[in-house]
């Protein structure tokens, strides 16, 4: 792989491509500083030929290669739609997008194009939007000049000077609101040789979102200004949506191959600590600047800023993207993965995929029984079986780590659940268990355990409520039923019982 790169670049640098175009005549970096105002830099002299229409696509894919030895006029045509989409399941929020999708459709076009661009505003919209792409040179980077109202359209031109991976974003005030919405996304700006050959080119981009409700409180979640201010985000997601590159939406590859991921970081305000669990990036470019770096194990991407990684992919299974800010991950969604199908390499790794009491409900995300109880309770009409289907689901990535996914808990250090005779003796107190957590000494089935059980407050009334019912419901215990109202009414009052016995 690395001699493959080497030899690209010095055919590069020698003024070679790899492109098959011969008909046109490629004018390479020889423009000269006096007919382009000063800077010479990716100026090489007017478009050529007829104007091309960019292909744009939605995350995760990224458009085809330029494969083009000459400048051209690209025409870029992109539509601001404001739009409801899931954030997590059975949580909708309003996003505002660029071409209906977190983050926007990918631009890719070659350095020294002149680039045309459609800015159209859909006539549903409620706000006017523009678009500020840092791959432009100009004051605003086209912000001022591509200001549109809904229903409208602006047009603006730029010449793609610095080759590079940049962010855009909106810039209508209040800027962090349109950015936090969801308006961001990546465009290309391919050195003129173009860029090495990989197997897979996949488009990632972080962002972090704030509502008033809790993490995966569910229904529809306004967006929260006092939150975004306090930097203090809701959700940290991979392209718009907890489970939008996990399951059967994971990105996929085969050992042998090569990974080149664009991702950008949309902020408004988190900075990632970008990292693939079990990978090393062969190569980095921090930033998108131009300089690679190499064997880079976590790569940080500022807010508003992008970088270039790839690998090879030696050894299958489920490699998890993750914002090493790692709370991130596992509590606000910064998770993603991609499956790598392949012989096992047990020379390089011994065996065994990343499995459930790690990755908790997102190793094979099923969480439609969750939001079926929560339609259900919004309509009045929630059965017992609801709650036990969703708390089944729920209790897989909150409670199994330690109890257990049969109740059973180990032997002298996780209590069961299963015939508990503390449950038994007060059905009700596991609400208090789960909200406040539990510690000191005590007794389950005739079996003392001194330990500390953690509160998860992190939890919602209603997903407290389902995980109650079906622990109630399952391995030989009393039955009954936990309601969201009854977990509330706990979660408002100061831990009820520091009983007497701990
Ligand atoms: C990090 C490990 C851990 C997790 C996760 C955990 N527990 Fe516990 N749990 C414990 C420990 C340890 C105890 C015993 C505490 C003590 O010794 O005072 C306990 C005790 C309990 C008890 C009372 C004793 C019994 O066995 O009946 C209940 C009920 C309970 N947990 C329910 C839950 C539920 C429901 C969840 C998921 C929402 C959960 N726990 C998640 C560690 C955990
Ligand atoms: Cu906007």
């Amino acid at each position: 792989m690395k001699r493959i790169l080497l030899v690209l670049a010095i055919a590069a640098s020698a003024g070679l491509t790899a492109c098959s175009s011969s008909s046109t005549p490629a004018v390479m970096a020889t423009a000269n500083a006096a007919t382009t105002g000063g800077s010479a830099k990716g100026d090489f002299g007017p478009p050529q030929g007829e104007p091309i229409h960019a292909v744009l696509t939605s995350p995760p894919h990224v458009p085809p290669p330029v494969n083009r030895n000459y400048p051209a006029k690209v025409i870029v045509d992109l539509e601001v739609i404001e739009k409801e989409m899931p954030i997590s399941e059975g949580v909708t929020y309003t996003f505002w997008t660029f071409g209906g999708t977190v983050p926007g459709s990918f631009i890719r076009v070659r350095q020294g194009d002149t680039v045309e661009f459609h800015l159209k505003n859909a006539p549903d919209s409620k706000m006017p939007h523009n678009i500020d792409l840092h791959g432009v040179t100009g004051p605003g980077g086209g912000a001022a000049s591509s200001f549109t109202a809904p229903g409208h359209e602006s047009q603006f031109t730029f010449k793609a000077l610095n080759q590079g991976i940049y962010v855009y974003h909106c810039a209508t005030a209040p800027v962090g609101m349109h950015v936090a919405n969801g308006m961001y996304g990546l465009i290309l700006v391919e050195p003129p040789e173009g860029l090495s050959k990989v197997d897979h080119e996949y488009y990632v981009m972080q962002g972090d979102f704030y509502t008033t409700g809790k993490y995966r409180e569910k229904g529809h979640q306004p967006f929260d200004m006092e939150k975004a201010i306090d930097e203090n985000p809701t959700y940290v997601l991979f392209n718009g949506a907890e489970g939008a590159l996990t399951g059967d939406k994971a990105l996929a590859a085969k050992t042998g191959e090569t990974v080149r991921l664009f991702v950008g970081n949309g902020g408004p305000n988190l900075v990632s600590s970008f990292h693939v669990i079990g990978e090393i990036f062969d190569k980095v470019q921090p930033e998108g600047g131009t300089h690679p770096q190499e064997n880079v194990q976590t790569t940080l991407i500022p807010a508003g800023g992008a970088a270039t990684v790839e690998f090879h992919l030696e050894v299958p299974g489920s490699y998890v993207l993750v914002d090493h800010s790692i709370f991130r991950a596992f509590n606000k969604g910064a998770l993603a993965i991609l499956k790598v199908d392949g012989p096992e390499n047990k020379a390089i790794y011994s065996g065994k995929e990343v499995d459930a009491v790690y990755l908790g409900d997102r190793s094979e995300p099923n969480l439609k029984a969750v939001s079926t109880a929560a339609t259900a309770h919004a309509a009045g009409t929630l059965t017992k079986e609801e709650q036990i289907a969703a708390g089944k689901q729920l209790f897989t990535g909150t409670c199994s780590v330690c109890h257990q996914a049969n109740g059973q808990g180990l032997p002298s250090v996780f209590p069961p659940l299963a015939k508990s005779d503390y449950i038994a003796a007060d059905p009700k107190r596991i609400i208090d268990v789960v909200l406040h957590g539990l510690n000191g000494k005590v007794k389950v089935n005739g079996t003392e355990y001194n330990s500390v059980m953690p509160p998860m407050t992190q939890l919602t009334d209603d997903e407290v409520a389902n995980i109650a019912t079906y622990v109630l419901n399952s391995w030989d215990n009393p039955g009954g039923r936990v309601a969201k109202e009854e977990v509330a009414t706990v979660r408002a009052n100061p831990p009820a019982s520091k009983p007497a016995e701990h």
